[in-house]
Protein backbone atom coordinates (compact mmCIF):
# COMPACT_ATOMS: atom_id res chain seq x y z
CA UNK A 1 0.00 0.00 0.00
CA UNK A 2 1.71 3.26 -1.14
CA UNK A 3 -0.12 6.46 0.22
CA UNK A 4 0.06 9.85 -0.30
CA UNK A 5 -0.10 12.59 1.65
CA UNK A 6 -0.50 16.50 0.19
CA UNK A 7 0.26 18.48 2.95
CA UNK A 8 2.94 18.23 5.44
CA UNK A 9 1.83 20.53 8.22
CA UNK A 10 0.31 20.31 11.71
CA UNK A 11 -1.65 17.45 10.51
CA UNK A 12 -0.39 16.05 7.51
CA UNK A 13 3.37 15.26 8.73
CA UNK A 14 2.13 13.33 12.04
CA UNK A 15 -0.38 11.52 10.11
CA UNK A 16 2.45 10.59 7.65
CA UNK A 17 4.69 9.45 9.87
CA UNK A 18 2.21 7.48 11.82
CA UNK A 19 1.17 5.63 8.62
CA UNK A 20 4.51 4.72 8.00
CA UNK A 21 4.87 3.53 11.56
CA UNK A 22 2.50 1.35 10.63
CA UNK A 23 3.63 -0.63 7.08
CA UNK A 24 2.27 2.49 4.85
CA UNK A 25 5.04 3.67 1.95
CA UNK A 26 4.34 6.98 2.50
CA UNK A 27 4.97 10.06 -0.09
CA UNK A 28 4.95 12.79 1.93
CA UNK A 29 4.15 16.29 -0.45
CA UNK A 30 4.32 19.61 0.51
CA UNK A 31 4.59 22.47 -2.16
CA UNK A 32 7.57 24.38 0.50
CA UNK A 33 11.09 23.07 -0.55
CA UNK A 34 12.15 23.83 3.06
CA UNK A 35 10.03 21.58 4.87
CA UNK A 36 10.72 18.87 2.11
CA UNK A 37 14.15 18.93 2.73
CA UNK A 38 13.73 19.20 6.48
CA UNK A 39 11.82 15.78 6.05
CA UNK A 40 14.35 13.98 4.15
CA UNK A 41 16.45 14.84 6.40
CA UNK A 42 14.76 13.84 9.53
CA UNK A 43 14.17 17.13 10.87
CA UNK A 44 10.72 18.18 12.25
CA UNK A 45 9.44 21.38 10.86
CA UNK A 46 6.75 21.48 13.48
CA UNK A 47 6.68 21.49 17.15
CA UNK A 48 5.00 17.97 18.28
CA UNK A 49 6.83 16.01 21.44
CA UNK A 50 8.28 12.95 20.60
CA UNK A 51 7.49 13.38 16.86
CA UNK A 52 10.63 14.03 15.70
CA UNK A 53 12.67 10.55 16.79
CA UNK A 54 9.48 8.66 14.70
CA UNK A 55 10.08 10.89 11.62
CA UNK A 56 13.72 10.35 11.69
CA UNK A 57 13.16 6.08 12.04
CA UNK A 58 10.35 6.03 8.83
CA UNK A 59 13.13 8.22 6.85
CA UNK A 60 16.24 6.04 8.12
CA UNK A 61 14.02 2.74 7.47
CA UNK A 62 13.01 4.17 3.52
CA UNK A 63 8.97 3.96 4.56
CA UNK A 64 8.92 7.78 4.02
CA UNK A 65 10.03 10.08 1.65
CA UNK A 66 8.68 13.83 1.10
CA UNK A 67 8.53 15.62 -2.42
CA UNK A 68 7.20 18.70 -4.12
CA UNK A 69 5.19 16.88 -6.03
CA UNK A 70 3.03 13.64 -6.18
CA UNK A 71 3.56 10.43 -7.88
CA UNK A 72 1.67 7.51 -8.68
CA UNK A 73 0.18 5.70 -4.61
CA UNK A 74 -2.50 3.96 -4.01
CA UNK A 75 -4.62 6.19 -1.59
CA UNK A 76 -4.14 10.38 -2.05
CA UNK A 77 -5.02 12.33 1.39
CA UNK A 78 -5.45 16.10 1.10
CA UNK A 79 -4.06 17.44 4.29
CA UNK A 80 -3.78 21.17 3.11
CA UNK A 81 -4.75 24.51 5.36
CA UNK A 82 -8.33 25.86 5.09
CA UNK A 83 -8.15 29.36 5.90
CA UNK A 84 -11.21 32.12 5.32
CA UNK A 85 -11.08 34.87 2.58
CA UNK A 86 -12.21 38.62 3.74
CA UNK A 87 -15.60 38.53 5.12
CA UNK A 88 -15.43 35.57 6.76
CA UNK A 89 -15.85 33.01 3.74
CA UNK A 90 -13.92 29.53 3.38
CA UNK A 91 -10.78 29.48 0.94
CA UNK A 92 -10.77 25.96 -0.62
CA UNK A 93 -8.45 26.76 -3.32
CA UNK A 94 -4.90 24.87 -1.57
CA UNK A 95 -7.55 21.93 -1.29
CA UNK A 96 -8.58 22.36 -4.95
CA UNK A 97 -4.65 22.87 -6.23
CA UNK A 98 -3.42 19.95 -4.37
CA UNK A 99 -6.51 17.60 -5.54
CA UNK A 100 -5.68 19.19 -9.32
CA UNK A 101 -2.28 17.64 -8.87
CA UNK A 102 -2.88 14.57 -7.77
CA UNK A 103 -5.68 14.55 -10.98
CA UNK A 104 -3.28 12.87 -13.18
CA UNK A 105 -1.88 9.93 -11.14
CA UNK A 106 -5.23 8.69 -10.43
CA UNK A 107 -6.15 5.40 -11.69
CA UNK A 108 -9.14 2.73 -11.08
CA UNK A 109 -9.75 1.41 -7.20
CA UNK A 110 -7.61 4.26 -5.82
CA UNK A 111 -8.47 5.95 -2.78
CA UNK A 112 -9.06 9.87 -2.16
CA UNK A 113 -9.74 11.52 1.05
CA UNK A 114 -10.07 14.71 1.94
CA UNK A 115 -9.00 15.53 5.91
CA UNK A 116 -8.82 19.17 5.74
CA UNK A 117 -11.07 20.80 7.31
CA UNK A 118 -13.98 22.18 4.56
CA UNK A 119 -17.24 23.57 3.85
CA UNK A 120 -20.24 20.92 3.43
CA UNK A 121 -20.49 19.80 -0.18
CA UNK A 122 -16.25 20.37 -0.88
CA UNK A 123 -15.91 16.59 -1.07
CA UNK A 124 -18.43 16.55 -3.87
CA UNK A 125 -17.26 19.47 -5.52
CA UNK A 126 -14.02 17.96 -5.98
CA UNK A 127 -15.34 14.77 -7.02
CA UNK A 128 -17.06 16.53 -9.91
CA UNK A 129 -13.92 18.05 -11.11
CA UNK A 130 -11.92 15.20 -10.61
CA UNK A 131 -14.41 13.49 -12.87
CA UNK A 132 -14.99 16.51 -14.99
CA UNK A 133 -10.70 15.92 -15.96
CA UNK A 134 -11.09 12.24 -15.72
CA UNK A 135 -14.21 11.12 -17.35
CA UNK A 136 -13.28 7.35 -17.89
CA UNK A 137 -12.82 7.29 -13.56
CA UNK A 138 -16.44 7.82 -12.84
CA UNK A 139 -17.58 5.21 -10.66
CA UNK A 140 -13.54 3.60 -10.12
CA UNK A 141 -12.41 6.10 -7.39
CA UNK A 142 -13.12 5.48 -3.48
CA UNK A 143 -13.44 9.25 -2.22
CA UNK A 144 -14.14 10.16 1.28
CA UNK A 145 -14.17 12.61 3.78
CA UNK A 146 -12.39 11.67 7.34
CA UNK A 147 -11.49 14.47 9.56
CA UNK A 148 -9.39 14.57 12.26
CA UNK A 149 -9.68 15.53 15.77
CA UNK A 150 -6.05 15.32 17.36
CA UNK A 151 -5.02 18.42 20.23
CA UNK A 152 -2.03 20.02 19.28
CA UNK A 153 0.67 18.70 21.73
CA UNK A 154 -0.95 15.17 22.15
CA UNK A 155 -0.97 14.27 18.37
CA UNK A 156 1.09 11.13 18.51
CA UNK A 157 -1.24 9.25 21.09
CA UNK A 158 -4.77 10.90 19.70
CA UNK A 159 -4.22 10.09 16.09
CA UNK A 160 -3.67 6.49 17.19
CA UNK A 161 -6.53 6.46 20.20
CA UNK A 162 -9.16 8.67 19.01
CA UNK A 163 -12.61 7.60 17.13
CA UNK A 164 -12.69 9.18 13.81
CA UNK A 165 -15.92 10.19 11.50
CA UNK A 166 -15.39 8.60 7.71
CA UNK A 167 -17.38 9.68 5.64
CA UNK A 168 -17.67 8.16 1.69
CA UNK A 169 -19.48 9.19 -1.31
CA UNK A 170 -20.51 5.86 -1.41
CA UNK A 171 -20.73 2.37 0.79
CA UNK A 172 -17.77 0.92 -1.13
CA UNK A 173 -15.83 4.28 -0.49
CA UNK A 174 -16.35 4.14 3.18
CA UNK A 175 -15.31 0.49 3.61
CA UNK A 176 -12.28 1.56 2.03
CA UNK A 177 -11.30 4.71 3.92
CA UNK A 178 -12.03 2.57 6.88
CA UNK A 179 -9.89 0.08 5.97
CA UNK A 180 -6.90 2.53 5.52
CA UNK A 181 -7.35 3.99 8.93
CA UNK A 182 -7.79 0.96 10.91
CA UNK A 183 -4.16 0.44 9.78
CA UNK A 184 -3.01 2.76 12.95
CA UNK A 185 -6.30 4.04 14.44
CA UNK A 186 -7.35 1.90 17.20
CA UNK A 187 -10.13 4.27 18.46
CA UNK A 188 -13.29 3.23 16.50
CA UNK A 189 -14.21 4.20 12.93
CA UNK A 190 -17.50 5.56 12.38
CA UNK A 191 -18.81 5.13 9.18
CA UNK A 192 -21.53 8.11 7.73
CA UNK A 193 -21.94 9.96 4.34
CA UNK A 194 -18.99 12.63 3.15
CA UNK A 195 -21.76 15.63 3.16
CA UNK A 196 -22.59 14.62 7.44
CA UNK A 197 -19.05 14.03 8.27
CA UNK A 198 -17.33 17.59 6.68
CA UNK A 199 -20.36 19.03 9.29
CA UNK A 200 -19.31 16.76 12.00
CA UNK A 201 -15.71 18.53 12.00
CA UNK A 202 -17.72 22.35 11.99
CA UNK A 203 -19.93 20.94 14.93
CA UNK A 204 -17.18 19.83 16.84
CA UNK A 205 -15.12 23.22 16.89
CA UNK A 206 -18.44 25.30 17.06
CA UNK A 207 -19.82 23.82 19.48
CA UNK A 208 -16.58 24.08 21.86
CA UNK A 209 -16.62 27.84 20.64
CA UNK A 210 -20.42 28.36 21.83
CA UNK A 211 -18.97 26.90 25.04
CA UNK A 212 -16.18 29.37 25.77
CA UNK A 213 -18.20 32.26 24.61
CA UNK A 214 -20.70 31.13 27.32
CA UNK A 215 -17.79 30.81 29.62
CA UNK A 216 -16.47 34.98 28.02
CA UNK A 217 -19.95 36.99 28.29
CA UNK A 218 -20.19 34.98 31.77
CA UNK A 219 -16.83 36.32 33.02
CA UNK A 220 -18.49 39.84 31.42
CA UNK A 221 -21.16 39.88 33.50
CA UNK A 222 -19.67 38.86 36.68
CA UNK A 223 -16.73 41.41 36.30
CA UNK A 224 -19.80 44.57 36.48
CA UNK A 225 -21.68 42.43 38.98
CA UNK A 226 -18.86 42.00 41.55
CA UNK A 227 -18.17 38.50 41.43
CA UNK A 228 -15.45 36.08 40.94
CA UNK A 229 -15.84 34.54 38.16
CA UNK A 230 -13.70 31.42 38.60
CA UNK A 231 -15.04 30.77 41.50
CA UNK A 232 -18.72 30.83 40.50
CA UNK A 233 -18.06 28.25 37.22
CA UNK A 234 -16.30 25.83 39.63
CA UNK A 235 -19.94 26.32 42.13
CA UNK A 236 -21.90 25.83 39.01
CA UNK A 237 -20.14 23.25 37.68
CA UNK A 238 -21.20 20.98 41.32
CA UNK A 239 -24.43 20.72 39.57
CA UNK A 240 -24.01 17.27 37.74
CA UNK A 241 -25.43 18.04 34.11
CA UNK A 242 -23.66 21.57 34.35
CA UNK A 243 -20.07 21.70 32.56
CA UNK A 244 -18.82 25.27 31.91
CA UNK A 245 -15.62 25.83 30.38
CA UNK A 246 -12.84 28.27 31.33
CA UNK A 247 -13.08 32.20 30.47
CA UNK A 248 -9.93 33.60 28.84
CA UNK A 249 -8.51 36.53 26.85
CA UNK A 250 -10.67 35.40 23.40
CA UNK A 251 -10.27 32.26 21.27
CA UNK A 252 -7.60 31.72 19.38
CA UNK A 253 -5.40 29.05 17.25
CA UNK A 254 -6.37 28.00 13.63
CA UNK A 255 -9.48 26.00 14.37
CA UNK A 256 -12.00 26.90 16.93
CA UNK A 257 -11.52 30.58 15.87
CA UNK A 258 -12.07 29.94 11.95
CA UNK A 259 -14.16 26.75 11.52
CA UNK A 260 -17.99 28.40 12.82
CA UNK A 261 -17.36 30.50 9.93
CA UNK A 262 -17.72 27.68 6.96
CA UNK A 263 -21.00 27.29 8.70
CA UNK A 264 -21.87 30.84 9.18
CA UNK A 265 -20.85 31.96 5.64
CA UNK A 266 -23.00 28.87 4.15
CA UNK A 267 -26.04 29.29 6.56
CA UNK A 268 -26.28 32.75 7.34
CA UNK A 269 -29.96 33.53 8.27
CA UNK A 270 -29.87 30.02 10.54
CA UNK A 271 -26.43 30.01 12.21
CA UNK A 272 -27.42 33.01 14.82
CA UNK A 273 -26.17 31.44 18.01
CA UNK A 274 -22.70 30.14 15.90
CA UNK A 275 -22.14 33.67 14.70
CA UNK A 276 -23.25 35.61 18.30
CA UNK A 277 -20.59 33.12 19.93
CA UNK A 278 -18.13 33.97 17.39
CA UNK A 279 -18.61 38.04 18.16
CA UNK A 280 -18.48 37.04 22.19
CA UNK A 281 -15.44 35.46 21.90
CA UNK A 282 -13.75 38.05 19.06
CA UNK A 283 -15.19 41.10 21.78
CA UNK A 284 -13.69 39.76 24.71
CA UNK A 285 -10.09 40.59 23.64
CA UNK A 286 -10.97 43.56 22.55
CA UNK A 287 -12.73 44.26 26.00
CA UNK A 288 -9.54 43.07 27.61
CA UNK A 289 -7.36 45.76 26.01
CA UNK A 290 -9.72 48.26 26.94
CA UNK A 291 -9.70 46.94 30.56
CA UNK A 292 -5.53 47.53 30.50
CA UNK A 293 -6.12 50.63 28.38
CA UNK A 294 -8.31 51.71 31.68
CA UNK A 295 -6.14 50.45 34.18
CA UNK A 296 -2.69 52.04 32.78
CA UNK A 297 -4.40 55.97 32.35
CA UNK A 298 -6.17 55.41 36.43
CA UNK A 299 -2.69 54.47 37.52
CA UNK A 300 -1.21 57.91 35.46
CA UNK A 301 -4.03 59.75 36.81
CA UNK A 302 -2.93 58.34 40.38
CA UNK A 303 0.53 58.23 40.64
CA UNK A 304 1.63 61.30 37.88
CA UNK A 305 4.10 58.74 36.25
CA UNK A 306 4.11 55.95 33.50
CA UNK A 307 2.94 52.16 34.98
CA UNK A 308 5.66 49.65 34.00
CA UNK A 309 2.76 47.07 32.42
CA UNK A 310 3.72 42.86 31.90
CA UNK A 311 1.78 41.39 30.11
CA UNK A 312 1.80 37.78 30.48
CA UNK A 313 2.22 35.22 27.63
CA UNK A 314 1.71 35.78 23.53
CA UNK A 315 0.38 31.86 22.52
CA UNK A 316 -2.31 31.15 22.29
CA UNK A 317 -3.04 28.69 24.80
CA UNK A 318 -1.53 27.70 27.53
CA UNK A 319 1.93 25.72 27.62
CA UNK A 320 2.48 25.88 24.05
CA UNK A 321 4.80 28.14 21.51
CA UNK A 322 2.01 28.30 19.37
CA UNK A 323 1.27 31.89 18.36
CA UNK A 324 -1.40 31.22 15.35
CA UNK A 325 -4.71 33.59 15.88
CA UNK A 326 -3.22 34.75 18.68
CA UNK A 327 -6.10 36.64 21.46
CA UNK A 328 -3.29 37.36 23.19
CA UNK A 329 -1.40 38.75 20.36
CA UNK A 330 -3.79 40.74 19.14
CA UNK A 331 -4.40 42.44 23.00
CA UNK A 332 -0.51 43.39 22.87
CA UNK A 333 -0.80 45.06 19.67
CA UNK A 334 -3.84 47.12 20.92
CA UNK A 335 -2.14 48.11 24.16
CA UNK A 336 1.02 49.03 21.72
CA UNK A 337 -0.78 50.96 20.03
CA UNK A 338 -2.85 53.05 21.93
CA UNK A 339 -0.28 53.22 24.99
CA UNK A 340 3.26 53.45 23.49
CA UNK A 341 4.01 56.95 25.47
CA UNK A 342 1.57 56.09 28.39
CA UNK A 343 3.34 52.90 29.82
CA UNK A 344 6.40 50.93 29.78
CA UNK A 345 5.53 47.58 28.17
CA UNK A 346 7.22 44.08 29.15
CA UNK A 347 6.22 41.35 27.26
CA UNK A 348 6.37 37.56 28.01
CA UNK A 349 5.99 34.46 26.52
CA UNK A 350 8.05 31.75 28.14
CA UNK A 351 7.58 29.56 25.79
CA UNK A 352 9.89 30.58 22.65
CA UNK A 353 13.40 32.59 23.14
CA UNK A 354 13.03 35.56 20.91
CA UNK A 355 9.85 37.18 18.72
CA UNK A 356 11.10 38.80 15.71
CA UNK A 357 8.71 41.93 16.99
CA UNK A 358 8.43 41.80 20.48
CA UNK A 359 11.32 41.98 23.01
CA UNK A 360 11.18 39.53 25.28
CA UNK A 361 11.49 39.50 29.07
CA UNK A 362 11.73 36.88 31.71
CA UNK A 363 8.61 36.40 33.00
CA UNK A 364 9.44 36.48 36.85
CA UNK A 365 11.84 39.83 36.29
CA UNK A 366 8.70 41.40 34.47
CA UNK A 367 6.59 40.50 37.61
CA UNK A 368 8.86 41.87 39.99
CA UNK A 369 9.27 45.04 38.03
CA UNK A 370 5.42 45.65 36.71
CA UNK A 371 3.30 48.13 38.55
CA UNK A 372 0.62 46.24 36.23
CA UNK A 373 0.45 42.70 35.57
CA UNK A 374 -2.11 41.87 32.67
CA UNK A 375 -2.15 37.29 32.71
CA UNK A 376 -3.52 37.12 28.90
CA UNK A 377 -2.51 32.73 28.77
CA UNK A 378 -2.32 30.59 31.47
CA UNK A 379 0.99 29.13 31.48
CA UNK A 380 2.01 26.82 34.24
CA UNK A 381 4.93 28.61 35.37
CA UNK A 382 2.96 32.18 36.27
CA UNK A 383 1.16 29.62 38.43
CA UNK A 384 4.29 29.58 40.95
CA UNK A 385 4.06 33.61 41.09
CA UNK A 386 2.80 34.85 44.14
CA UNK A 387 -0.21 37.18 44.22
CA UNK A 388 0.60 40.64 45.50
CA UNK A 389 -1.00 43.41 47.03
CA UNK A 390 1.01 46.20 45.76
CA UNK A 391 0.40 45.95 41.80
CA UNK A 392 -2.60 45.85 40.04
CA UNK A 393 -3.50 42.41 38.36
CA UNK A 394 -5.62 41.74 35.84
CA UNK A 395 -6.06 37.68 35.49
CA UNK A 396 -8.04 36.91 32.51
CA UNK A 397 -6.83 33.43 32.46
CA UNK A 398 -7.10 32.87 36.08
CA UNK A 399 -3.71 32.24 37.21
CA UNK A 400 -5.18 33.32 40.77
CA UNK A 401 -8.44 31.76 40.67
CA UNK A 402 -9.05 32.68 44.22
N1 LIG B 1 -10.11 28.08 25.43
C1 LIG B 1 -10.73 28.87 26.39
N2 LIG B 1 -11.38 28.26 27.42
C2 LIG B 1 -11.43 26.90 27.52
C3 LIG B 1 -10.82 26.11 26.53
C4 LIG B 1 -10.16 26.73 25.49
O1 LIG B 1 -10.70 30.10 26.35
O2 LIG B 1 -12.03 26.42 28.50
C5 LIG B 1 -9.40 28.75 24.31
C6 LIG B 1 -7.91 28.46 24.29
O3 LIG B 1 -7.21 29.30 25.16
C7 LIG B 1 -7.60 28.72 22.83
C8 LIG B 1 -8.88 28.27 22.10
O4 LIG B 1 -9.88 28.22 23.10
O5 LIG B 1 -7.39 30.09 22.58
C9 LIG B 1 -8.79 26.94 21.41
O6 LIG B 1 -8.11 25.99 22.22
P1 LIG B 1 -8.58 24.47 22.39
O7 LIG B 1 -7.64 23.78 23.29
O8 LIG B 1 -10.00 24.46 22.78
O9 LIG B 1 -8.56 23.86 20.93
P2 LIG B 1 -7.49 23.78 19.72
O10 LIG B 1 -7.78 24.90 18.76
O11 LIG B 1 -6.08 23.60 20.15
O12 LIG B 1 -7.93 22.37 19.06
C10 LIG B 1 -9.29 22.19 18.64
C11 LIG B 1 -9.82 20.87 19.24
N3 LIG B 1 -11.26 20.80 19.01
C12 LIG B 1 -12.13 20.59 20.04
O13 LIG B 1 -11.77 20.49 21.20
C13 LIG B 1 -13.58 20.47 19.68
C14 LIG B 1 -9.12 19.69 18.58
O14 LIG B 1 -9.67 18.47 19.01
C15 LIG B 1 -9.23 19.79 17.05
O15 LIG B 1 -8.53 18.73 16.43
C16 LIG B 1 -8.60 21.10 16.62
O16 LIG B 1 -9.33 22.17 17.23
C17 LIG B 1 -8.66 21.17 15.10
O17 LIG B 1 -7.63 20.89 14.45
O18 LIG B 1 -9.74 21.42 14.55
Amino acid sequence: MKACFMGLGYIGLPTAIIAAHHGVEVLGVDINPKVVAMTNAGHLHIIEPGLEEMLRKAVDSGQLRAATQPEVSDAYFIVVPTPFKGNHQPDISYVEAATRSVVPFLKEGDLYVIESTSPVGTTDQMADLIFSLRPELKGKLHIAYCPERVLPGNVIYELVHNDRVIGGRDAASTERAKEFYSHFVTGTLHATNCKTAEMCKLTENSCRDSQIAFANELSIICDRAGINVWELIELANKHPRVNILQPGCGVGGHCIAVDPYFITAEFPTEARMIATAREVNNGKADWCAQKVENAILRFRLAYQRKPIVALMGLAFKPNIDDLRESPAIQITHAIITSNKDDAELLIVEPNIQQHEEFQLTDYQEAYNRADIVVFLTAHTPFRSLEWSKEKVILDFCGIFKH
